[in-house]
């Protein structure tokens, strides 16, 4: 049989009469697919083509820039101004919005995106990623800019999500909201073919994603359930988890989605509002997947993807993974409010 490649899956989508998937969001996704493989031919040239290191510079966040959150932002904002179906776009690397020029006619979606996520790695050869969401954007644009209030939207209002992971193999992995598919980059093809999906979460896997350094940060009924999990030498769980963390969110979901398990980090529940990721393209993105995939995703208090954003990089607790890990690491957080 012949191999699903990327666009004969979108056109099949876009057969639906169901408006999954409209010719703009066709072509915004495949558009997005371009840049990534872009990017991961810049990422693979790595020292011999000067793309390592730190740039010198800060983004918003106040981190430091390397040079490839700059060089893959720029693929990213430039693969996307022209097709016409954007109106304008947000980044981690950008402290407000980009709106698309008036040379170029305008789509009605937002795209928000991290252009590489997990930068830590970067220097060190190991697995980096690009996360995007989608929006419609609101109707009460027609005839007016684009503002920053527009993508504040919550992630129930995303029409597609997905990321890119540069590791051993390139892969795409894409939701428009009828489940979950992964491509890998045919490299010799230029293609990407499909070889996973609708991908379902594992369960009984009994794997934590958690940085342990920030363990002062979280609250007393996170502290017990990794501490029952991780380490306990009696109990219930001695001996029965383990504990995964790259540094990248990326190749962490990506994980969790082949094998299962649990990803968290928490808000620090010392400072309220203090969170290490961000909630419009990095949490909501990454919880589209993993409930379609038919997992959960909460930030502590509630469904990540029914929180109403208040800033373009508002930052938010996030627990996902395989739905009955969440609800256990949930639990312990209800039984310490009882
Ligand atoms: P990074 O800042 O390197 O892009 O986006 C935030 C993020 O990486 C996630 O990808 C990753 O899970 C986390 O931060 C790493 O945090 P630690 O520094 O606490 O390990």
């Amino acid at each position: 049989m012949q191999p699903i490649t990327l666009t004969r899956f979108l056109i099949e989508q876009q057969r639906r009469d169901d408006g999954t998937c409209p010719a703009e969001l066709r072509l915004l996704i495949e558009t997005v697919a371009r840049a990534c493989k872009t990017i991961t031919f810049a990422i693979a040239k790595g020292a011999l083509g000067d793309v390592l290191g730190a740039l010198g510079s800060e983004n918003v966040q106040g981190e430091v820039q390397k040079k490839l959150d700059v060089i893959a932002n720029e693929i990213l904002l430039d693969a996307n101004e022209w097709g016409g179906h954007l109106a304008a776009m947000a980044s981690e690397e950008m402290e407000t919005i980009h709106l698309i020029p008036n040379r170029y006619p305008k789509g009605e979606y937002l795209m928000l995106f991290d252009p590489i996520d997990g930068s830590s790695n970067i220097d060190v050869d190991l697995s980096v990623g690009t996360i995007f969401s989608v929006l419609q954007a609101p109707e009460s644009c027609a005839g007016r800019e684009v503002t920053e209030d527009d993508f504040l939207q919550p992630g129930v209002n995303q029409v597609a999500a997905g990321y890119a992971i540069y590791g051993p193999q390139t892969l795409l992995v894409l939701t428009l909201g009828t489940g979950v598919y992964e491509f890998t980059l045919d490299r010799e093809m230029g293609t990407w073919r499909m070889t996973d999906g609708p991908m379902r979460i594992p369960g009984g896997t009994h794997e934590i994603a958690i940085n342990m350094a920030r363990r002062a940060q979280w609250a007393p009924s996170i502290c017990d359930y990794i501490d029952a999990r991780l380490g306990a030498e009696e109990g219930p769980y001695a001996g029965l988890y383990n504990m995964r963390w790259t540094a990248s969110m990326v190749a962490d979901i990506h994980r969790i989605l082949k094998r299962g398990g649990i990803f968290l980090y928490p808000a620090d529940h010392r400072k309220p509002g203090k969170a290490r990721l961000r909630l419009l393209y990095e949490a909501n993105p990454m919880s589209m997947l993993i409930e379609q995939a038919g997992g959960a995703a909460f930030d502590g208090y509630g469904r990540i993807m029914e929180v109403a954003p208040t800033g373009l990089h508002q930052r938010v607790g996030v627990i996902l993974g395989d739905a009955a890990e969440v609800a256990a690491a949930l639990a312990s957080q209800e039984a310490a409010l009882v």
